[in-house]
């Protein structure tokens, strides 16, 4: 029925603790987990390197290439694609002041040893494409890093990576803000413009997630739509959020549709399907959600998704055309709003 691909990570199936209270549902195993992708209509699969390969800062060569192995064979019994691989460096000790941007010549050096590694997996797990998201590369506060240098950092580790295997694709997932209180690479803006300053901008993109675009003041649909122009926008994460708040992952278009509307016909613009990208999403089920319906969250957001598709194809061009050349905008804004409601013009 779609001509779209849609993905999510094992992360989205998740116990539900939060930061002020432990889980509140029991963990669903891995190979569950992918047992639900397809029944849910999604066919990639979003990997951090952990998901892929468990501990993998502890193991061989030998032992990553055999768990890789292991999970490709998964994957293929399932059905299901890797659409990337994440390196989680956020979540070891020694990423706490950040890794790429570190002010610790060590810990650098372990980012970006531990992000090849991804790379690696990646590749084994049949896909030439890894995600950054920058979590700590940032500050609490500014006296912490000489930001000139974080920022030479960045790029010095981005072409370590690029050398490091001659046919990775790298998209950086920019985001403001949390877990620090100001990171580097903010927006889609700072995220491609430090991609085209390394020794290969044509293996650099984005990634964009809705959430992180409203966290940064902007609107998604732009942000989008400044990344598709250049031929950048190589996955999003749709998501949704209520305002200036914590990162809320809710589900697309939970919060505000008209916006969600909007990232749906900037994708169709765009004509994103013929790009064979995935359409992803990073959502996250309500904490008082029951174990037996939190994956609801993932099946609703691709509804509203193909949803939005075909209101964004069935909307009257010639309408929107006849309001344009009147430059009549509350014309045009509410036969919108007709459209998404469903009542008459
Ligand atoms: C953080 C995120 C992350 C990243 C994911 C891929 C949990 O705000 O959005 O999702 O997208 O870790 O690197
Ligand atoms: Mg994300």
């Amino acid at each position: 029925m779609s001509d779209y691909r849609f993905s999510f990570g094992p992360w989205n199936i998740h116990e539900g603790a939060d930061p002020f209270g432990p889980t509140v549902r029991p963990t669903v195993e891995f190979a569950k987990k992918l047992s639900v992708y397809k029944q849910l209509g999604f066919e990639g699969v979003q990997f951090h390197d952990d998901d892929a390969v468990p501990e993998v800062d502890s193991k061989s060569p030998e032992q990553i290439a055999k768990d890789a192995k292991a999970m490709k064979k998964m994957l293929d019994d399932a059905g299901l694609v890797a659409e990337f691989t994440a390196p989680r460096l956020w979540e070891d000790p020694r990423g706490v002041d950040g890794g790429f941007t570190s002010n610790n010549a060590d810990v650098r050096k372990w980012a970006i040893d531990r992000t090849k590694r991804c790379i690696d997996i990646a590749r084994m797990l049949g896909v030439k494409f890894v995600v950054l998201w920058l979590a700590r590369e940032g500050t609490y506060i500014r006296e912490a890093k000489n930001a000139i240098d974080a920022h030479k950092h960045l790029l010095d580790a981005l072409n370590a990576l690029l050398a490091h295997d001659k046919e990775i694709e790298i998209a950086i997932e920019p985001k403001p803000n949390e877990p620090m209180d100001h990171a580097y690479i903010p927006t889609i803006g700072h995220a491609l413009h430090i991609g085209s300053r390394t020794t290969d901008p044509k293996r650099m993109g984005g990634l964009i997630e809705t959430a992180h675009a409203i966290l940064a003041g902007l609107d998604p649909s732009d942000e989008m739509a400044f990344a598709l122009e250049a031929g950048k926008l190589w996955s999003v994460h749709l998501n949704d959020q209520n305002g200036l708040k914590y990162d809320q992952d809710k589900s697309f278009g939970a919060a505000n549709l008209r916006m969600a509307y909007n990232q749906v016909r900037v994708l169709e613009l765009s004509g994103y399907p013929k790009t064979g990208r995935f359409v992803g999403l990073d959502v996250k089920a309500m904490r008082t959600q029951k174990a037996d319906v939190a994956t609801k969250h993932l099946s609703n957001s691709r509804r509203i998704f193909l949803a939005l598709v075909e209101k964004v194809r069935t909307f009257d061009k010639q309408i929107e055309k006849q309001f344009l050349d009147a430059r009549d905008y509350e014309g045009l804004e509410m036969a919108v709003l007709a459209h998404l409601m469903g009542i008459k013009p």
